[in-house]
C-alpha cells in the first residue's frame, strides 16, 4: 500500500485528485483495477467515457497509429507529443509503455522529468535493450538487459522525479526471453531494490501459468500489473483472486478500430456511395461532441466581444429579366452565368469578401434553379404580379433575428467590394450609394432609380453629410443627383423603422408593383433621414444583353 497519505496537498483546486495520486490508488489498492488501451486524444477520451480509471499508452498501439513499428521507429518526443494530447483530453492518469527507457539511465531521467510536465502519472520500462521489438515477436531471441545497468535506469528515473506519486513500474521480460521463474523473480526483486513501484510480469502464453507462478511467489512484495492479451481467456475472477493489483488491455481499442475502418473502407470502395454506412458509424455531431465543440461555442459567449454583431444581406432575386429573352426563359435573370458564373455568384462573392456571409436570396421566376450553396432562400410566390417592395417584405418577414445591420441589393447589380465598405461607414440609420457618374443624354433611355439629395456631388460635400430628398424614375434632369446603385444599408437602429414601413407599405394593394425607390422617397416624406455616399461606376446593373456583354469585362 501507498506509503503517502491522501491529504490536501494532493488535490489540485478543482478538489480533483492529481493524476499521480489517482494512479497510486490504482496500483496499490486492493481490488483488481483495469487500465485501458489509448493510443491518440480521441481514443484516451472515449476510454475514459466508458467508466476507466486510467488508460495504458501502450508501444504497440501508439507505433501502429503512426503506421511505423513497434520497434522504437518513432521517437520518443513523437511519442511524448501525442501523450500531451492525451492527458488534455482526460482527467484519469496515463500510464506510459515507455519501452526500455529509450536509452540508458540518463535518457530515463530525462523522460521522467518530460512526462511530470506532460501531465502522465507513471512510466513503466522493460529490461530488454534499445532499440526493442514487440514482447510477441520472436521473443525467445529477445536480448535482457543486464541487471545492474537496467536497475541504474531505475534508480535515476525515481532520483528525477519531482512529484512523489509519479510511479515507475518495471517490466519483467525473462518469461518473454524463454527464461524461467527463477529469473524473473531475481529480476523482480533487484528492481524492487532499486526502488521500482510496481512489477509488470509479462507472459507469451497462452494460459495464465507463468503470471501465476510468478505472483505465488512473490506474493505481495510489490503490487504486480498484468497484460493478458495472450491468455485472453482466463476468467478475470482468476487474477482477482491470484491478487493482481492491475490488469491491461493492452490493444483492444486499435485492434476494434482497424476491424471497423477496414470494413468501412472496403465497403465504400466497392459500393461507391455513403448511404451503405452511414448508418452503421458515428454521426458527425458525436466527433464534435468528443472534441468538445460545446464548450468552445460557450466560451465564445463568454470572451468574444458582445458588439460583434453579424450584418445580413437580402438580395432579391426574383423577377425574371424579360429584356435577356432566352437567356432567362429556364432561369431567371439572376443566375444567368458572366464569366462562367451565375451573377448571383459574383454577388455573393462581394459580400463575401467585406465579410458578409449571412445572405438571403429572395427567389420567385423559376426559384428550383436558384440553388447557389450556403445561402438562405425566402421565395415570394406572387413574384409575377409583384414588385421589389413585396419580395423585401418577404424577406423580413423570414429574417426577424437578424442583430446587426441589413443590407439590401438587387440580383441583377453587380458591385465592387469597396462600396459595401463605404456604405458601413456613416453612423445613420440608412445609408444608400449613389452614383455621380450620370448625365442625361447617355442615361435617359433606360430605367433608372434616379435621386435629388441635399447637395449635388463636390468636393465641398465631401464635409457635409449628403442626405436623401427624392427618388423616382421621373425626376426632371436638373433635379438629378445621381443614379441609386440599388443597394442600401439600415443600420440595427433603423431596421426596426424600415421593418415596420415596409410591413404598411406592402400591405397597401395599391403598392403590390412598388419599387424599393418608392420605398426610399416614403422614408424621407416621413423625415427620416437617408444618408448618401457618393461613389463614381464600379457597380452594373443588368437590364439587357449590352449589360450583359458589360458585365463579362466588369466581373
Ligand atoms: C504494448 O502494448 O505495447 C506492450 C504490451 O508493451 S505487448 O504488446 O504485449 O508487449
Ligand atoms: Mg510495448
Amino acid at each position: 500500500m501507498s506509503a503517502k497519505p491522501e491529504t490536501d496537498r494532493l488535490r489540485t483546486a478543482g478538489a480533483e485528485l492529481r493524476k499521480t495520486a489517482q494512479f497510486r490508488r490504482l496500483l496499490d489498492g486492493d481490488d483488481l483495477e483495469f487500465l485501458l488501451e489509448a493510443h491518440n486524444g480521441i481514443t484516451a477520451k472515449i476510454g475514459e467515457e466508458a467508466g476507466f480509471k486510467g488508460l495504458w499508452a501502450g508501444g504497440l498501439c501508439m507505433s501502429a497509429q503512426y503506421g511505423v513499428r513497434d520497434s522504437n521507429e518513432a521517437s520518443w518526443t513523437q511519442v511524448l507529443e501525442m501523450l500531451e494530447f492525451m492527458a488534455d483530453a482526460t482527467r484519469i492518469p496515463i500510464l506510459l509503455d515507455g519501452d526500455t527507457g529509450y536509452g540508458n539511465f540518463n535518457n530515463v531521467r530525462r523522460l521522467v522529468r518530460k512526462l511530470e510536465q506532460r501531465g502522465i502519472a507513471a512510466v513503466c520500462i522493460e529490461d530488454k535493450l534499445y532499440p526493442k521489438t514487440n514482447s510477441f515477436i520472436d521473443g525467445n531471441k529477445q536480448q535482457l538487459a543486464e541487471i545492474d545497468e537496467f536497475c541504474s535506469r531505475i534508480k535515476a528515473g525515481k532520483d528525477a522525479q519531482a512529484d512523489d506519486d509519479f510511479a515507475i513500474i518495471t517490466r519483467v521480460e525473462a518469461f518473454i526471453a524463454g527464461w524461467g521463474l527463477g529469473e524473473a523473480l531475481k529480476r523482480a526483486e533487484a528492481y524492487h531494490a532499486a526502488g521500482s513501484d510496481g512489477i509488470l510480469i509479462h507472459s507469451a502464453l497462452s494460459t495464465p501459468n507463468e503470471i501465476l507462478a510468478f505472483k505465488r511467489e512473490w506474493a505481495d512484495r510489490l503490487p504486480v500489473v498484468i497484460v493478458p492479451t495472450k491468455y485472453y481467456a482466463t476468467p478475470t475472477e482468476v487474477l482477482r483472486e491470484a491478487g493482481f493489483s492491475i490488469a491491461i488491455w493492452a490493444n483492444h481499442l486499435l485492434r476494434a478500430a482497424i476491424t471497423t475502418m477496414q470494413d468501412c473502407a472496403a465497403t465504400l470502395a466497392r459500393e461507391q456511395n455513403l448511404r451503405s454506412i452511414e448508418d452503421s458509424i458515428a454521426p458527425v455531431k458525436e466527433i464534435f461532441r468528443l472534441q468538445g465543440a460545446s464548450e468552445l461555442q460557450d466560451a465564445e459567449e463568454r470572451y468574444l466581444p458582445k458588439d460583434s454583431r453579424s450584418t445580413r444581406a437580402v438580395i432579391l432575386a426574383a423577377s425574371r429579366g424579360g429584356a435577356l429573352g432566352t437567356l432567362t426563359a429556364e432561369r431567371p435573370k439572376a443566375m444567368v452565368e458572366i464569366r462562367g458564373q451565375p451573377l448571383l455568384g459574383h454577388i455573393v462573392t462581394a459580400y463575401n469578401a467585406a465579410g458578409i456571409k449571412d445572405i438571403t436570396v429572395v427567389r420567385g421566376y423559376r426559384a428550383d434553379t436558384v440553388t447557389l450553396p450556403a445561402l438562405d432562400y425566402v421565395d415570394n410566390p406572387d413574384y409575377a404580379d409583384t414588385s421589389e417592395l413585396v419580395s423585401l417584405a418577404c424577406a423580413l418577414e423570414q429574417t426577424t433575428d437578424i442583430d446587426g445591420d441589413l443590407i439590401v441589393s438587387f440580383g441583377d447589380v453587380i458591385f465592387k467590394r469597396y462600396i459595401l465598405d463605404v456604405l458601413m461607414e456613416p453612423a445613420a440609420d440608412f445609408v444608400i450609394a449613389v452614383d455621380t457618374n450620370w448625365s442625361a443624354s447617355v442615361n435617359r433611355d433606360r430605367a433608372a432609380d434616379y435621386v435629388r439629395c441635399s447637395e449635388p456631388h463636390s468636393r465641398h460635400a465631401f464635409y457635409h453629410d449628403v442626405t436623401l430628398a427624392a427618388a423616382g424614375e421621373e425626376l426632371a434632369d436638373d433635379e438629378i443627383h445621381g443614379e441609386w446603385i440599388g443597394v442600401l444599408r439600415a443600420s440595427a437602429e433603423g431596421l426596426p423603422i424600415l421593418r415596420a414601413l415596409v410591413g404598411e407599405m406592402a400591405a397597401e394593394p395599391a403598392n403590390r408593383r412598388a419599387k424599393l425607390h418608392h420605398l426610399l422617397d416614403e422614408l424621407v416624406r416621413r423625415g427620416h433621414v437617408v444618408r448618401v455616399v457618393y461613389t463614381t461606376g464600379h457597380w452594373l446593373d443588368v437590364d439587357s444583353l449590352d449589360d450583359v456583354l458589360a458585365a463579362g469585362s466588369f466581373a
